[in-house]
């Protein structure tokens, strides 16, 4: 049991170069927890908002003037934590105090409480015994809101290596992968100049289906059998391209529209042509009744909502009545706080819904959501491949892989 002490925050700048804030909580004087908010490019618009009116300067101001309220709190109490910052922001998105802050303060804590317990935070999250590791899920192509104009209209190819037995293996899989495509695309475009997008997969000047052709060929080049060993995924992200005047899906790199009927085909096509076990946002946000078609159509697959659910447990449970999906993103950020978020995760559990825990576009070196995605019994980690922010991730999975405590893999 430890009391706050302390709890102060500063602007830093996130892996994009935008203004961010970090928390800093202390319990018992010298339990330190220390948490840097992310952000998103493509933004669900039910989210959580990072910061009132986009400034977080005024977060930072906003905890300054309360902070007394924080002190003498346990830091190990969450819904104590969370209950003072609604006392402080009762909005559905936070948009008084902003997202960020709830994210930061909460996740801190926890932290810092983690500390004093002389144990590692996903343990503090959950009282379970053991635990499973989640698979990674790693970008290695990125167009859309990540990406300049050329890119694919998609906003993210994903691999998951499968067939892998540890996580050591996963990781040096997608390596592997990421590398081979690289190759893929010099000899496709000898003037490839290597760019990557937001989230370190390639970048490439190529439509989405020649784009999902050399992300299929890496993975063969390397002998593995597309779908066994290794699956691609897809984060359509299709809210970027519904057009909501015309009804429409604007795919505007490429040059076609589809109406709602037409992309519920082309995400069709596309999860059957290239096996995908994996599937995000393949309608827009609002399409509860499309996604469930593509759930049902597709039962191996995991037909995930990100933005459709924004890690808010009402909204799924709207998409379990519906049977829009039978996957979920899980980010911290989307829901404010963790408690928001561990509330979400258990809703997702109890009704089968298997739970990604993500990163954000706009990244911090933190390493707590590989903690938070074996605390929540996450099927997968989405977090990027190469780049600081996004291996410190992995980095930490495989130093937890260490403990006792963690035995294999998830079940996808
Ligand atoms: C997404 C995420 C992360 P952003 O759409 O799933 O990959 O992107 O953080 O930009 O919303
Ligand atoms: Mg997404």
């Amino acid at each position: 049991m430890s009391k706050i002490t302390s709890i102060e925050g500063r602007l830093l700048y996130n892996s994009r170069g935008s203004k961010t804030i970090e928390i800093d909580i202390i319990s018992d004087n010298k339990f330190l927890g220390r948490v840097c908010a992310p952000s998103g490019a493509s933004v669900g618009k039910y989210e959580a908002v990072s910061f009132p009116n986009g400034n977080p300067e005024e977060s930072l101001r906003i905890l300054k003037e309360y902070s007394q309220k924080f002190i003498g709190l346990e830091a190990s109490d969450l819904k104590s934590i969370h209950d003072t910052l609604r006392s402080l922001d009762d909005s559905s998105n936070y948009s008084n105090i902003g997202g960020a802050l709830a994210f930061s303060v909460t996740i801190a804590s926890m932290e810092s409480a983690s500390r004093a317990l002389n144990q590692p935070l996903y343990q503090t999250l959950s009282s379970r015994s053991s635990f499973t590791c989640p698979f990674p899920l790693g970008n290695i192509l990125g167009g859309g809101a990540h990406a300049g104009p050329g890119t694919p209209d998609i906003q993210e190819i994903l691999i998951c290596a499968i067939g892998s037995k540890t996580i050591r293996e996963a990781v040096e899989t997608n390596l592997s992968v990421h590398k081979e495509l690289r190759n893929v695309l010099e000899k496709e475009d000898p003037n490839f100049t290597n760019g990557r997008g937001d989230e370190g997969g390639w970048a490439p000047k190529l439509n989405n289906e020649k784009a999902l052709e050399v992300s299929a060929i890496a993975i063969e080049n390397l002998g593995f059998t597309l779908g066994k060993e290794v699956s691609l995924g897809v984060d359509f992200a299709s809210s970027t391209q519904w057009d909501e005047k015309k009804q429409k899906y604007l795919y505007e790199r490429a040059g076609f529209e589809n109406s709602p009927d037409k992309q519920i085909e082309f995400a069709a096509k596309i999860i059957e042509k290239y096996k995908l076990v994996y599937a995000e946002d393949a309608v827009h946000e609002e399409a509860f009744e499309d996604m469930a078609e593509l759930t049902k159509k597709f039962p191996k697959t995991m037909v995930t909502g990100d933005d459709l659910t924004v890690t808010n447990k009402n909204i799924l449970k709207k998409a379990i009545e519906s049977k829009s999906c039978n996957a979920s993103i899980l980010k911290v950020n989307q829901a404010g706080s963790l408690y928001d978020a561990l509330e979400f995760a258990e809703v997702a559990n109890k009704n089968n819904i298997k739970l990604i825990t993500s990163h954000r576009s706009g990244e911090s070196v933190d390493s707590h959501i590989a903690h938070i995605g074996l605390a929540t019994q996450s099927k997968m980690l989405k977090v990027g491949i190469v780049g600081g922010e996004r291996v410190a991730k992995l980095n930490e999975l495989l130093r937890l892989s260490e403990h006792g405590l963690i035995c294999g893999m998830a079940e996808i």
